[in-house]
């Protein structure tokens, strides 16, 4: 019943934000069917699926802002966000919406910081590559650094004081040269512009990564993988990374000191210290609207907190 409920609130939301976002687009079609007489049916139907992929992202934004309730929580029924909405008619289509919550991810861009590695977000990726049994992490993270830091100077691993990263000399001689970024990624895909970073092994950390926000890790959202990288001392082994889970398939974690509940966790007040959330600020919302054979699908990251657009792409 529960469940019922928001379910129709999500929906009569996302009605208000699409009407709205509609008689806008109606006066906008009236205006462009009169300068351009040659509009085909299939561009105006693309064109109203564009502009209702982007009301989509609109309409998820504002269901992200009504959410208040101190914690943030994937397939929690009080998280409205978390439910989204599949194949919703509208006018003369249909708008699907999905807003997945980043915040138990590791933030690439935070491994450097004000032009220095951040020794804790290089451990943790360390650590996260080895769990994926990825056999080259060490290059990837060299590699990966130079192209954030703002320097050409290639990076030396401290201890081996090998020179192990890749800045713009490396990347020129390929088939595709690109110049280093010497800044943060602005997208995800950008990581495969990145030395090293071939499509496969892509597939296999971008489930775990994101781009934005802070270093903390959300605990109910956060992936095994992602669990086991955040400490060394105290380990966090794969038995205590899936009671996390499980626990907080049964209750969300309403503050990280309700992981002391967790008895294969030990040294708590050190994990304390450090890495835990039990909120999420960065979002992505996906939405893909359908208008007879035009298809458009919306991608935006953005802080909760604040309701920013961090990024925008419209397919
Ligand atoms: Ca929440
Ligand atoms: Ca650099």
């Amino acid at each position: 019943m529960r469940i019922l409920r928001q379910q129709s609130g999500m929906v009569l939301l996302l009605v208000l934000v699409v009407v709205t976002l509609l008689s806008a687009l109606v006066i906008e079609l009236a205006f462009s069917t009169l300068v351009d007489l040659r509009l085909t049916e299939t561009f105006r139907d693309t064109s109203r699926a564009y502009y209702l992929a982007k009301g989509g992202v609109r309409a998820g934004r504002g269901i992200l802002r009504m959410d208040s309730n101190g914690y943030d929580a994937p397939n929690d029924p009080a998280e409205l966000w978390s439910l989204g909405v599949a194949q919703y008619p509208v006018a003369e289509g249909y708008l699907s919406v999905t807003i997945e919550d980043l915040g138990g991810r590791i933030n690439l861009n935070a491994l450097v910081s004000a032009g220095n590695v951040n020794p804790v977000i290089k451990s943790r990726l360390m650590r996260l590559f080895d769990e994926l049994a990825l056999s080259t992490g060490e290059e990837l993270i060299a590699a990966l650094i130079d192209w954030l830091d703002p320097d050409d100077r290639v990076y030396v691993d401290p201890e081996g004081r090998r020179a192990m990263g890749a800045e713009t000399g490396a990347y020129l001689g390929g088939e595709k040269p690109v110049r280093c970024k010497n800044g943060p990624l602005d997208n995800l895909e950008e990581l495969l512009l990145v030395r090293g970073f071939t499509p496969e092994i892509f597939k296999e950390i971008a489930p775990f990564v994101r781009l934005h926000g802070n270093d903390k890790i959300n605990v109910n959202s956060a992936p095994a993988e992602v669990l086991m990288a955040l400490s060394e001392d105290p380990e966090i082994t794969r038995d205590a990374a899936e009671a996390i889970i499980e626990r907080r398939s049964e209750t969300p974690f309403k503050s990280p000191a309700e992981l002391g509940w967790i008895n294969e966790l030990p040294g708590l007040a050190n994990l304390l210290r450090e890495p835990f959330t039990v909120t999420s600020d960065i979002y992505r919302i996906e939405a893909t609207a359908t208008v007879n054979d035009g298809v458009r699908r919306a991608e935006a990251v953005v802080n909760k907190t604040g309701d920013q657009l961090l990024y925008l792409k419209v397919d």
